[in-house]
């Protein structure tokens, strides 16, 4: 038993309906919005927020939506966690910003300490931190070029790493992370990912082959000895919950090591208990050479971090590493009270308590459904891919967007993702009762078959 359902929130756990999705005063502001913010920057579901708790999105005209998304991955602890609120009103008032590289402050400390102890391996490890996940994957690119004196990197098919020059080459999807941005960083070089689903054969011919067509292409394309890391995500996020065959992970570590090559485990988005771990890593058996966290390590807050063996991480000289922002105090605080949470409520084992939940359900719809391809994913981090049917594993992505925009009509945040837009992904927070994700998955249960139907 978990204390996650018992918590006191300051918004009622109930979805409301009060108007239509969005409502009127949403719908105004979207016009704000167009005229205000640029286009470049869209929104998924119009509906401006002014108050959350647990896993309740409160809007402007009254509704109350059930959270499926938690802000992509960030709410693990819940909106407005209490120790996060807290800690953060706490060092708020205490002081705002030095800049950690001109007077420094223990909160810092605190987290690196943290980050050291809660990430795998029990060797010696050193951290840094900064404010997105972005530049927490820069900073680790940097970091294994100093230390390798190498400069190629090699990112999988289907990755996802940010939207700054370096790590859009990283990206592997154009639309619409790259679409007209170029041109890209150079020596990035793009290896075959380990896709079950769609790998010629099926899943099993997947988990004998992928390994052996990911070393050729890196040995025939750019030399092991040129590549100063790999940077693979454990379960690939945005490029549509991508788990890789058992033992895929481990295999690329190995040959990793074997070849003088970091492996940069990018969890920003897979981090801090959202898969049933502290670390999804920890479930393949590996142990990252270097390791980037941002989103639900601060609960809300703009936090990230690049965690790794000390020698490495040590290796860079004094000033080589840093920004203005970078580790600031009131990100740190919110970071400290959201890592206490997790500890205090046992959230990786409400994660898996989540995945005991979805998982059947998800199975049974499947049964009813045959658009329903593959339901893969861990913990809190799940996801259904969509196709035409069992003959036809053509992409589903219109089928896709029209349960998602019917979720949102009935009040449920929900999310896509994947290369191809099919891809349909549960990430509620760990705070959110089994009463809230029971009716958020109703809800999804009639939407989908109302639009596969
Ligand atoms: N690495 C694995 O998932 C961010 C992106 C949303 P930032 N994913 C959400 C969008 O469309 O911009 C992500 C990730 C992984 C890196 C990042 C980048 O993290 O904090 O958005 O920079």
């Amino acid at each position: 038993m978990t204390t996650t359902v018992s918590r006191e929130h300051t918004v009622e756990q109930k979805r409301v309906l009060a108007t239509a999705i969005p409502g009127p005063r949403s719908a105004a502001l979207q016009q704000r919005k167009t005229a205000a913010v640029s286009s470049g920057v869209s929104t998924g579901l119009p509906v401006y927020i002014e108050r959350a708790a647990g896993g309740i999105l409160v809007d402007v005209d009254g509704n109350q939506l059930i959270d499926f998304g938690s802000g992509i991955a960030v709410t693990t602890v819940g909106n407005a966690a209490p120790r996060v609120v807290e800690r953060v009103t706490a060092q708020v008032a205490d002081f705002t910003h030095t800049c950690f590289m001109v007077t420094p402050y223990e909160e810092y400390l605190e987290v690196a300490e943290a980050l050291n102890e809660l990430t795998p391996g029990d060797h010696e490890k050193r951290s840094a931190l900064f404010n997105s996940g972005a530049e927490a994957v820069e900073n680790a690119v940097k970091v294994a070029r100093y230390f390798t004196g190498r400069q190629a990197v090699v990112a999988l098919d289907h990755g996802y790493h940010g939207r700054t020059n370096l790590t859009m080459a990283l990206t592997a999807k154009n639309m619409p992370y790259k679409q007209g941005f170029g041109p890209f960083a150079n020596e990035i070089y793009r290896a075959p990912m380990s896709y079950p689903f769609r790998w010629p054969g099926g899943p099993a011919d997947c988990a004998k082959e992928s390994f052996d067509v990911f070393v050729s292409q890196v040995q025939t394309q750019v030399g092991a000895g040129n590549v100063a890391a790999v940077v693979m995500e454990p379960i690939q996020g945005e490029g549509g919950f991508i788990v890789p065959a058992p033992g895929f992970m481990k295999q690329v570590s190995e040959w990793c090591t074997d070849n003088g090559i970091l492996l940069i485990a990018d969890e920003v988005q897979t981090g801090f208990c959202r898969t049933g771990d502290w670390f999804a890593s920890e479930h393949e058996g590996v142990v990252p050479d270097l390791i980037t966290t941002a989103k639900g390590m601060a609960g809300g807050l703009p936090l990230a971090g690049v965690t790794g063996r000390a020698e490495m991480m040590d290796a860079v000289h004094g000033g080589g590493l840093g920004g203005t922002y970078g580790g600031n105090p009131v990100a740190c605080a919110s970071a400290l009270g959201a890592i206490e949470t997790m500890k205090e409520e046992d959230l990786c084992g409400r994660a898996r308590q989540v995945e005991a939940i979805f998982l059947p359900r998800l199975r049974a719809l499947a049964e009813r459904f045959p658009q329903i391809g593959d339901i893969r994913g861990r913990g809190a981090m799940l996801a259904i891919e969509l196709v035409n049917g069992p003959g036809d594993l053509t992409p589903n992505a219109a089928l896709t967007a029209a349960v998602n925009k019917a979720c949102h009509a009935e009040g449920l945040v929900t999310l896509t993702c994947g290369t191809y837009g099919n891809v349909f992904r549960f990430l509620p927070p760990l705070a959110a009762g089994d009463a809230l994700l029971n009716e958020g998955l109703d809800i999804f249960e009639a939407a989908f078959a109302a639009a596969a139907g």
